[in-house]
């Protein structure tokens, strides 16, 4: 399952999943490993860094225009089709697809060579504080598409006087030159089939009860084009926390009236702005207060099913939480489905976790940190519950020349997106010269665990330095704290790493926080405990390899802090 709701009617779509053959780079050794999933998984493999190549075969019963879509590759994917490359991609975390026309009817060989190694050709999949998986860890599926097909539809939710209305903006791609999806600049062909001339479509759709505006237009071969129309919808509900009401986006593109592609998107009424230093959904103050969630699960690594994704946010709601940030990197659709159904406020950012001037200034990290942005948005634009992008936590915010390129990542989602506010996560208190930068400051503090200091006045001393540093006037997110424990250290002496004292530092700063009315939001550090990679510096001193700051541990046990946060966030509304 990609989606938690079905995508299309007309156009024909199958799942790869399953188990495909595997075999491993370095021994050349084969494996059958399922799909999605982590090759570290299999006990030969459990710190495997390096290159492997998945295959399995697929069949189309008539010539065909194949598409290819990955939900996720760890971290950068090769595609072949029958020996011919197709596509290639970089980031574990966001979606690509390959677009192959001429694909002849019978059996097919799909090869996917995946490589997880760290160097200079990855500026964002670096040793760090959380680990980066190898393998096929999201879903795939393929389908059939004709030439001049349906590539995306974003729909923008507008509430003006007191009447709901909606922009909705289709994408209509043609294959004509027969190229595969210019993925992170790569560009394959299989032949040169070009059509001649431009092709003339027919956009139509309905949304709820509402018959959307036909629209009428021309692709060029090899091209796109972008309609857009917008207009007033009724029997609308709209979408919040407590009543998460959706609706399917239906839409279909016809040429010389045949409907030939569709495309089901699935949105909510929603709207975010940012007034008086607080956070507004439909002109509401709202207060997030949650967990930072790596995907990450001592079960499965980062390949986590529906079902251990749907116990996660029941765990978060049962401690009272309404909102989740996906540290550090563009989370799996499904799990922004799941949110988009109960009601979960997401603060979603962009793959980055920590990286120093010299991280950044890698030659590959303009370039990938762009083509993730792109991808998060362009994939995610129509989740409700996305409330805020974030970009580049704790990066080198204090520096001209990260400044610059903080500077251009903000203006990229601000192009690409008007509906959402923005932010980052700092830690580079007092040196910081971006604040004025975001919509929304956010802070990473951690009062007690790293700084033994009084918790009040580490916070009163951060809120004036944002206030006189760019920030005055924002609402402010403290967007991590918390401490650590291993899960069933328990001592009465409360030292530190028991579960006792991590609930202790926990309710220390919660008591601050939830008296703060200027806060707009509070995400624990973390969530559950996850694994960290040992080798490439400081992390090869956490205990047994994971960030132990859970308040829960990699297969979900609940350490005593998790009662001490059900406490705070039941009672807690901002
Ligand atoms: C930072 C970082 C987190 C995690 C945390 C910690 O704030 O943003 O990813 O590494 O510190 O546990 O120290």
């Amino acid at each position: 399952m990609l989606r938690l709701f079905q995508q299309h009617e007309l156009r024909k779509g199958k799942e790869l999943n399953g188990m495909w053959d595997f075999v491993r780079e370095d021994t050349g050794k084969a494996y059958r490993l399922p799909v999605p999933g982590c090759w570290e998984q299999h006990p030969d493999m459990l710190a495997y860094r390096g290159q492997g190549a998945y295959r399995t075969k697929l069949a189309v019963e008539q010539d065909t225009c194949l598409r290819l879509e990955f939900k996720g590759v760890s971290h950068t994917a090769r595609v072949f089709l029958d020996g011919e490359a197709v596509t290639e991609h970089y980031n574990a975390f966001t979606p690509f697809a390959a677009v192959i026309p001429g694909v002849k009817a019978g059996e097919h060989e799909l090869t996917v060579q995946v490589d997880n190694s760290f160097g200079e050709h990855s500026a964002l999949h670096i040793p760090n504080d959380y680990y980066t998986y190898g393998g096929i860890t999201r879903g795939v599926c393929m389908e059939e598409i004709p030439e001049v097909y349906i590539e995306r539809v974003h729909f923008t939710p507008q509430y003006r006087d007191g009447v709901w209305r909606g922009r909705t903006e289709v994408t209509v791609r043609s294959t004509g030159r027969s190229v595969g999806s210019s993925v992170n600049g790569s560009v394959s062909s299989i032949d040169s089939s070009v059509s001649c001339g431009k092709t003339a479509f027919c956009v139509s759709g309905w949304l709820g009860e509402n018959a959307m505006m036909e629209m009428a237009g021309e692709v060029e071969p090899g091209g796109e084009t972008i309609l857009t129309t917008e207009q007033e919808f009724a029997g609308i509900t709209p979408w919040t926390p407590e009543e998460p009401a959706l609706y399917l986006l239906k839409t279909r593109l016809s040429v010389d009236g045949k409907e030939i592609d569709d495309c089901i998107e699935r949105v909510g009424f929603r709207t975010v702005s940012v007034k008086g230093g607080h956070i507004l959904l439909n002109d509401s103050r709202i207060f997030m207060k949650g967990f930072n969630r790596h995907e990450d699960h001592g079960m499965c690594g980062c390949a986590i099913p529906l079902q251990l994704m749907a116990q996660d946010l029941d765990l978060m709601r049962d401690m009272g939480a309404n909102a989740v940030r996906t540290c550090h990197y563009p989370n799996d659709e499904l799990f922004l489905d799941l949110c988009d159904e109960r009601g979960i406020l997401v603060w979603e950012e962009n793959h980055a976790r920590g990286l120093d001037l010299e991280h950044m200034m890698n030659p590959n990290f303009d370039r990938q940190c762009e083509d993730c942005i792109r991808e998060m948005i362009e994939n995610h634009y129509n989740h409700p519950s996305i409330v805020i992008w974030g970009i580049l936590n704790e990066c080198a915010s204090e520096t001209e020349e990260g400044r610059k390129k903080y500077a251009a990542q903000y203006a990229q989602i601000r192009r690409m997106d008007q509906s959402r506010p923005t932010t980052s996560a700092t830690c580079r208190h007092f040196t910081d010269i971006c604040l004025d930068l975001p919509d929304v400051v956010s802070f990473n503090m951690y009062s007690g665990w790293y700084q033994d200091v009084p918790v009040k006045e580490r916070h009163e001393q951060e809120m004036d330095w944002i206030a006189s540093a760019g920030g005055a006037g924002k609402p402010v997110i403290v967007s991590e704290f918390g401490a650590a424990a291993i899960y069933g250290c328990r001592d009465r002496s409360r030292c530190k790493w028991s579960e006792e004292r991590q609930a202790d530092i926990i309710r220390e700063n919660l008591e601050v926080y939830q008296k703060d009315p200027r806060l707009s939001g509070a995400f624990i550090w973390q969530f559950a405990d996850c694994r960290v990679t040992e080798e490439g510096g400081w992390f090869a001193t956490r205990a047994r390899s994971h960030n132990n700051k859970g308040v829960v541990d990699e297969y979900r046990r609940p350490k005593i802090a998790y009662d001490t946060v059900k406490e705070f966030f039941e009672n807690w509304n901002g």
